[in-house]
Formats: structure tokens, C-alpha cells, sequence
């Protein structure tokens, strides 16, 4: 059996590459999980009830700004792979937390790094690190491997730094370390402060009458939108490759924010225009204006292409929330059901 780590199995893709690697019958999936005051694992509450994965999936605490917390989990796994996607990752928070994002994000993974590197003197161990087109920032697009980072938010100079560090231990050590810079990704378990999540949810209530209003920011920025289901296979994908390398993953083409809302709003019936509102809260001090990826590389070396487009993400997040509205809809009209 292979054993992986994920760091962030709580988040949008460290679900679902959990479901992926447990889909195969040869993966022992360890997730680290932090402790918070109440629980918050319902992006993986099924996997842990699944009577078919129950021996082949297992949680430990462990942080990210707690290097001895990491070196423990990793001596005691000995994982084959490790899948580095704990972070801070919401870029207008990072301005409001810089030290705390760039402690997470920046040290945090070179806090595994040196617990991976120590487990490397005694077997293989293959490292993912979980890098991000917000690196790119105000580099004129399409961006790909060759383009140069040009940093916007402490996030992105955290992830940068991230990138680097991993690049490096793969130079100095010898590590198995591959950076995957992945263009934004999104599902019906994005985060529901991220814009797609917050529109499609939006437009759900709204059609149900539990809303009325959606305040928004930068409406005319652009980003380069994909499945986060086709992305974790991506990641596994490099990490069977004989020689560890970069990669971008992205679907090569571009969206505003604006088209984003024209079209679930559309799904719905609905004029996004009667409904949604600028409130400059939702303004970064620094914006990256355009993301458009150049995957052209990755395609190329791993085979891997997308199975979902733009459209049928945005179809499958409105089909998701509105069910969800439905429900909340129902649930006030009838609590006692
Ligand atoms: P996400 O949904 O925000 O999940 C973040 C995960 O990191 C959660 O499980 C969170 O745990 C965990 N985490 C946060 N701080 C931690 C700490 N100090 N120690 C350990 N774990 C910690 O993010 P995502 O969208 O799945 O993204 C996964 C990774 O890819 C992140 O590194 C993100 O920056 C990067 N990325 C994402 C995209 C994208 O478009 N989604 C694009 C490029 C790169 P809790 O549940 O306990 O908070
Ligand atoms: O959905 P967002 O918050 O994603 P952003 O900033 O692109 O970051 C995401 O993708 C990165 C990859 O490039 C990841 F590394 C990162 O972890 C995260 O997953 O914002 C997208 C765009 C921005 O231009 C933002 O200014 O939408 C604009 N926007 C407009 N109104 C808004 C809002 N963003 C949010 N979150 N909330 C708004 O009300």
C-alpha cells in the first residue's frame, strides 16, 4: 500500500483528493486536521462514515506553525507522497493577516519540507507543493512557466516564497519536490467567501426569496476558472512522473467576474443586474487584474486535460445551491419535518 499526507485535507481540494487517491485501491490516505472549536469536516465527514475507506483513512492534529507537530506525523506515517495544500488562502484576508498568512503559507511549508527531508535520508518520499497563479500577479497573461512572478498580496508573497523553498529542496537535497502552479479552481465545495461560491450561492437565495442583495467588488477583474476535480488529478499525475518538475495547471482561457455572474444568474432565470451591489469592503489594496494560464507544457508531459468546462462548472455550483436554498427554504417553512 502507498501511504499519502494531505495537509489541508479540510479544504476544496484536499476533499477531493482524498476521494481520488481512496478511489484507488492501493492508497492509505493520512489528512492532518487542526483543532477548532467546533467541527468543521463536512467536506469529509462522508469519507470518514464510508465503511469501504474506514480502514484506509485516517485524521491527526497536527499545524503547519507547529514544526514538531509535523515531524511527528510525518515519522510516524512514513508517507510515500505528501500533498502540501494547508494554508490561508483567501488573498483579501492575507492583507488583513500578512504574518500570520506568510507563517502558514511561507514557513509552514518549509516546516514540512525539513520534516520531509529528514524522512528522505530513510526512503523516498514525493513532495507536492500546492503553488498558485496569484504568484503571477501583474504579469501581462497569458501566463505560464516561463512567465516572471510579479506578486500582488501577502498571499502570493507567501506562496511565492512557498514555491521557491520547494524548488530549492529539490536542487539542494535531492528531494522528489514538484510544484504545481494551479490557475483559480473552483466546485460546489469552494469556500463560501471566494467570489464563484458567494455569486452562485447568492443567486440561489436570491431566487428563492431568502435574499435580496449581493455586494460585491471588482467586478471587471478576469480569471482563468476550472473544476477542482480535474485539478487534484493533476497533482497526483505529477507525482508519478520518473523526474519531479514544475507544472501549470489551468484551463487556458478567461472569464470576468462580471461574465461569471451574467451566467449563473442566467441559469436561474434571473438579471444579476437588479441584484448585486458595489460595497468597497470587497476592494483589495493591491488587485490582480488578469489570470490566464498557458498550461500548454503540463498538457503536453502528463496528458492531463480537463473534463468540466467553464460553463458546466458554473452550472454544476448554481445546481448545487440551489438545492441548498431549496432546502433552506423548506426547513423555514416547515422546522418541525
Ligand atoms: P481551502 O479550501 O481554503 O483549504 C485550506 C486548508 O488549509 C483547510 O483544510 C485548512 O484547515 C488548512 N489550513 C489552514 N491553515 C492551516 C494551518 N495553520 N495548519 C494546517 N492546515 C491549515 O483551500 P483550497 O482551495 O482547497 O486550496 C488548497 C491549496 O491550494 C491551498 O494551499 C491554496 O492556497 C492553494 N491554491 C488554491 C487555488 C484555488 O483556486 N482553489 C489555486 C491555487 C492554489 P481548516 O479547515 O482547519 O481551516
Ligand atoms: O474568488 P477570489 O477571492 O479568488 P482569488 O483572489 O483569485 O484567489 C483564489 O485563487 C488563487 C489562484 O489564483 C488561489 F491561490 C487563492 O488561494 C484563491 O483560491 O477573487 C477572485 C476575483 C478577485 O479579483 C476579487 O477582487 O474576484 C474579485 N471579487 C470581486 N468581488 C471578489 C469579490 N472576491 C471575493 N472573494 N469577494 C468579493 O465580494
Amino acid at each position: 500500500m502507498k501511504h499519502a499526507l494531505i495537509t489541508g485535507i479540510t479544504g476544496q481540494d484536499g476533499s477531493y483528493l482524498a476521494e481520488f487517491l481512496l478511489d484507488k485501491p492501493d492508497y492509505v490516505v493520512h489528512g492532518l486536521v487542526r483543532r477548532a472549536s467546533s467541527f468543521n469536516r463536512k467536506r469529509i465527514d462522508h469519507i470518514t462514515a464510508g465503511a469501504q475507506t474506514h480502514d484506509r483513512f485516517h485524521l491527526h492534529y497536527a499545524d503547519l506553525s507547529d514544526a514538531s507537530s509535523l515531524s511527528t506525523v510525518v515519522q510516524k506515517i512514513k508517507p510515500d507522497e505528501i500533498y502540501n495544500l494547508g494554508a490561508q488562502s483567501h488573498v483579501r484576508i492575507s492583507f488583513d493577516q500578512p504574518i500570520y498568512t506568510a507563517d502558514t503559507v511561507g514557513l509552514g511549508t518549509l516546516r514540512l519540507l525539513e520534516a520531509t527531508r529528514n524522512l528522505s535520508q530513510e526512503k523516498l518520499v514525493k513532495f507536492y507543493q500546492a503553488s498558485s497563479s496569484e504568484m503571477f500577479g501583474s504579469a501581462p497573461p497569458p501566463q505560464g512557466l516561463e512567465t516572471p512572478f510579479h506578486p500582488r498580496s501577502p498571499y502570493a508573497c507567501a506562496k511565492l516564497y512557498a514555491h521557491w523553498q520547494t524548488i530549492n529542496y529539490r536542487e539542494a537535497y535531492n528531494l522528489f519536490a514538484c510544484t504545481g502552479i494551479l490557475f483559480n479552481h473552483e466546485s460546489p465545495r469552494r469556500g463560501e467567501s471566494f467570489v464563484t461560491r458567494k455569486i452562485t450561492l447568492s443567486a440561489a437565495r436570491i431566487k428563492e426569496g431568502l435574499q435580496d442583495k449581493l455586494y460585491l467588488g471588482n467586478i471587471e477583474a478576469s480569471r482563468d476558472w476550472g473544476f477542482a476535480g480535474d485539478y487534484v488529478r493533476a497533482m497526483w499525475m505529477m507525482l508519478q512522473q520518473p523526474k519531479p518538475d514544475d507544472y501549470v495547471i489551468a484551463m487556458d482561457e478567461t472569464h470576468t467576474v462580471r461574465e461569471f455572474l451574467d451566467i449563473a444568474f442566467g441559469m436561474l432565470d434571473l438579471d444579476y443586474k437588479k441584484y448585486v451591489e458595489f460595497d468597497p469592503k470587497y476592494m483589495r489594496p493591491s488587485e490582480v487584474d488578469i489570470l490566464h494560464g498557458d498550461s500548454s507544457k503540463t498538457r503536453r508531459i502528463l496528458g492531463w486535460k480537463p473534463e468540466v468546462d467553464f460553463k458546466g462548472l458554473v452550472k454544476m455550483m448554481v445546481e448545487h445551491d440551489h438545492e441548498l436554498a431549496r432546502r433552506e427554504k423548506h426547513a423555514l417553512a416547515f422546522p418541525n419535518d
